[in-house]
């Protein structure tokens, strides 16, 4: 294991810290019918979006899916924004039109989610293509789920990749299911980083539930994409620990997460977030009274993204067709 600075483990942690207590905020308000978009939790995967977006530097491209609060706040996007656009508010990054599944930020490099199973691989690729023909060294990521993989885009872009050698990131997130389907009920094979062979693409299966490997992975594959050696996938294994969406699936009173308990529990003790924790505290990086303290600052800073989005107004009927492309 290579040696980082305490600072640097810190800011990971805290950033893995900061979704998971952004996610976790909204159970409450999302039973109470307080939240009027769809709402798709990332809670258990935080690794991955700290762990990728900690090896890319500012100007670096990301892409995200229905489920991106956390890659949208690990890019550096911000909170109080984030907050605001689930609740809808004119103050959200989307200015309240798009909700929890359309969230942007350019600024920090996050250049869009969206809903549409795959939609934002081909986005990525553009991304790639501007960057390799701009020759500015930026690297463009995709997030995708294990769901994306049975999307044609996906393959054509693998191709595309490969064929101009884009400085693009496959990033999968294989959580094993796609809403309620078993990655096994609708994949002949389960190895998804095996998917980008036939096009030549150097492809890894990695723990996504242990950021630094997540993090080494993703600095080694950015740093061949800047060398002009990309494209490069990577297929991280993690799991949710919510339900597809909300808090448990509840929909309508009906409970349909079909995953077995049992399941559930076995990877709640592979949290990501206690993973680090122990690894902090066995090697003297962090003492208990530091994780109370980080825990208080961030649960603070939650608390105070929900008031701004509190204060904030929904946007002017008149004013709802602006921003939107019609
Ligand atoms: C093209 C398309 N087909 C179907 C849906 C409905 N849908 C929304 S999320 C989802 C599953 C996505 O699963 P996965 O990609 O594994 O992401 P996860 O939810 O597990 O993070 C589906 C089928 C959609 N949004 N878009
Ligand atoms: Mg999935």
């Amino acid at each position: 294991m290579k040696k980082y600075s305490k600072e640097f483990l810190w800011q990971l942690y805290r950033t893995m810290l900061r979704i998971r207590l952004c996610e976790e905020s909204f159970i409450e308000p999302i039973l109470n019918g307080d939240v009027h978009c769809p709402v798709h939790l990332y809670s258990g995967e935080e690794a991955i979006a700290a762990g990728i977006c900690f090896a890319l530097s500012e100007t670096d491209y990301i892409f995200g899916n229905h489920r991106s609060h956390g890659h949208f706040l690990a890019k550096g996007g911000s909170m109080d924004e984030l907050v605001a656009e689930i609740y809808c508010m004119e103050t959200g990054c989307s200015h309240g039109r798009g909700g929890s599944m359309h969230l942007i930020d350019p600024e920090v490099g996050m250049m869009g989610s969206a809903p549409i199973v795959a939609g934002t691989i081909s986005l990525a690729l553009g991304a790639a293509l501007a960057a390799s023909i701009r020759k500015d060294n930026r690297v463009a990521v995709c997030f995708f789920g294990d769901g994306a993989t049975g999307e044609g885009v996906l393959y054509e872009s693998l191709n595309f990749a490969a064929l101009k050698k884009l400085p693009i990131l496959f990033v999968c997130e294989n959580n094993f299911y796609a809403t309620h389907m078993p990655v096994h009920a609708c994949r002949v094979k389960n190895d998804i980083y095996k998917i980008a062979e036939p096009f030549c693409i150097e492809s890894h299966q990695i723990d996504g539930n242990d950021v630094l490997k997540v993090y080494e992975a993703g600095q080694r594959a950015v740093e061949k994409c800047r060398q002009g050696q990309g494209p490069i996938f990577l297929e991280f294994l993690t799991y949710r620990f919510r339900g597809h969406v909300g808090p448990d699936d509840n929909i309508q009173g009906a409970h349909t997460d079909i995953r077995p308990k049992e399941e559930v529990e076995e990877w709640r003790k592979r949290d990501p977030i206690v993973i680090l924790e122990k690894y902090l505290l066995e090697n003297d990086l962090l003492e208990k009274a530091d994780i109370e303290e980080i825990r208080r600052q961030v649960e603070e800073e939650v608390e105070e993204a929900h008031l701004f989005a509190q204060k904030s107004g929904y946007s002017k009927e008149k004013d709802l067709g602006k921003y939107v492309f019609a």
